[in-house]
């Protein structure tokens, strides 16, 4: 009998949503059930490529809005052969970014629409489940100041955000949306429960493409 697929679990939102804890949580809670799983990150700042796109982030370098856009994008496609055979080994991913914020951030800049800004990725593993932790502006500004890197502004972020809802209306990903103002706690037991739901399905369906 062939092994199962594990899934690809994606965390997407604005930025201090929470996205990085409720991952953490989540693969430990997926381990815990004996489930394997594994987290990873975009942008991945350890390659080459995530090196530069870092240096841009923390405006140590200026980069040409296509160019930076494409990086970002090149860095998940780095990744892909390393993703797709953790997922036939049976190890689900759950990913904090992905495509989706490469769409939503790029597009937030002047210019810049998100039929273009979705291109680069068309190919990439689809992910199984999309859960966006949805974060109001004001409750945003509740959890403290923004940090010093590029994008991090509220006005930008409202537009970021405003991005993610148009993504959102696309029905060949399978969204959900997390109430993100709840306790950290209640967050985890909701995104658990998708997750586990997700998995199951998951097992017995061929990983699709963007
Ligand atoms: P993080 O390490 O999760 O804080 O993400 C770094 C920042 O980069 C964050 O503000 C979101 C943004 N970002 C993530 N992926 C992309 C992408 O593909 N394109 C662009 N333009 N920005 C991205
Ligand atoms: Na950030
Ligand atoms: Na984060």
């Amino acid at each position: 009998m062939a092994s199962k697929r594990g899934a690809l679990i994606v965390l997407e939102g604005v930025d201090r949503a929470g996205k990085t804890t409720q991952c953490k949580k989540l693969v430990q809670a997926l381990q815990q059930v004996g489930r394997p799983a594994e987290m990873m990150r975009f942008p991945d700042r350890t390659t080459t490529i995530g090196q530069l796109i870092s240096a841009y982030l923390e405006k140590k370098s200026d980069l040409e809005d296509h160019t930076v856009h494409l990086l970002f994008s090149a860095n998940r496609w780095e990744l892909v052969p390393s993703m797709k055979k953790k997922l036939e080994q049976g190890i689900t991913l759950v990913v904090d970014r992905y495509a989706f914020s490469g769409a939503a951030f790029t597009s937030a800049k002047p210019g810049f629409c998100i039929d273009w800004c979705k291109k680069p990725d068309v190919g990439l593993p689809k992910p199984d489940l999309v859960m966006f932790l949805q974060l109001s502006p004001v409750e945003a500004t509740l959890r403290g100041q923004f940090g010093n890197e590029r994008y991090e502004t509220s006005d930008f972020q409202k537009s970021v955000q405003q991005k993610f809802e148009q993504l959102m209306k696309d029905p060949s990903v399978n969204w959900k949306v997390i109430d993100a103002s709840q306790s950290i706690e209640d967050v985890h037991d909701n995104i658990r429960t998708h997750t586990l739901n997700t998995i199951n399905t998951a097992e017995n369906t061929p990983l699709g493409e963007l």
